[in-house]
């Protein structure tokens, strides 16, 4: 995952500018009608799965229904070969602010624990494509755990992020003690979790880094290595050894 704070706003411009073609095509591929998100593919290509998350009165808060249509999005978007990218954005004032509260509000240890409470979140970090978070307002909680999640943020002026679950007397549970450490540093991110501050694009693009530099290059050398397995990587040095446009076919 990696800030980039350049602005999510020719996104969220294009879904401001087209509300009815957004909810035209809320029933997309899947067959079933989506009640908290709406979906559309974008791009000249229509290349582009689009998943806006669309709870306005609850801040995009992150109910059980409106992750696991994100997880049925991702679904038939993974499934789509016509599809490179996916992008997750939310509204202007918020991307999400959190786990839904009133829904936690009344869950016991067990039924938590037992039933592994939330643990279909992670599918939005499983997913094979480019997962990029298009994010402006508040980025709160599993809000910016979810962010966190996807490959790419790009974050607009307005956007906060926060890990405030202190502030509830809980803590982060979907990766925000390790993916914030690993993307704004140990420090801060201690910071941010005990106090629950937020901070915004530019600190957050500030204080950017990803893995260590040992772990960083440990993990490039394997995916180096395994683009060798790829036809496709055999075909771009063969184009340039013999001097044409490489003809990639996915593989
Ligand atoms: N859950 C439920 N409802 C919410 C949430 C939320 N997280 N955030 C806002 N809302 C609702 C409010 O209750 C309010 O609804 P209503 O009008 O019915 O009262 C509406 O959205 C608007 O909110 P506010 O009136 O509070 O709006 P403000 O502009 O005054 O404030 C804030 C905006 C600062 C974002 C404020 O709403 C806030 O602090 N929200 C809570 C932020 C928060 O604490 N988030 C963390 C939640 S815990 C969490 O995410 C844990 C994740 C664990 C994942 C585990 C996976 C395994």
């Amino acid at each position: 995952m990696a800030f980039l704070c350049r602005s999510a706003s020719s996104l969220l411009k294009s879904s401001r500018a087209a509300p009815a073609v957004l909810s035209a095509v809320r029933l997309y591929s899947s067959g079933g009608q989506y009640e908290y998100i709406l979906v559309e593919k974008r791009g000249e290509k229509s290349n582009v799965g689009f998943i806006q998350l669309n709870r306005p009165k609850a801040l995009n808060a992150l109910c059980d229904g409106l992750m696991k249509e994100v997880g049925q999005a991702l679904d038939v978007f993974e499934a789509d070969g016509n599809v490179g990218a996916i992008v997750i954005t939310g509204s202007e004032k918020a991307f999400a602010a959190g786990a839904d509260i009133k829904e936690m509000q009344n869950r016991t240890f067990q039924e938590c624990y037992g039933g592994n409470f939330l643990a279909h979140w992670n599918r939005v970090s499983t997913v094979k494509k480019p997962v990029i978070a298009a994010v402006n307002g508040f980025a709160l909680g599993g809000g910016c755990e979810l962010a966190m999640m996807c490959d790419i943020i790009y974050a607009g002026e307005k956007a906060q992020f926060g890990q405030p679950e202190i502030l509830l007397g809980t803590i982060p549970g979907a990766g925000g003690t390790q993916r914030l450490t690993r993307a704004v540093g140990k420090s801060l991110a201690m910071e941010m979790v005990l106090t629950g501050d937020r901070i915004n694009a530019q600190e957050a693009k500030q204080s950017a880094f990803e893995l260590t530099l040992a772990e960083g290059n440990r993990l490039e050398k394997r995916l180096f290595h395994a683009t060798f397995a790829t036809d496709d990587r055999k075909e771009g040095m063969t184009a340039f050894v013999e001097k044409r446009k490489a003809n990639f076919q996915d593989n």
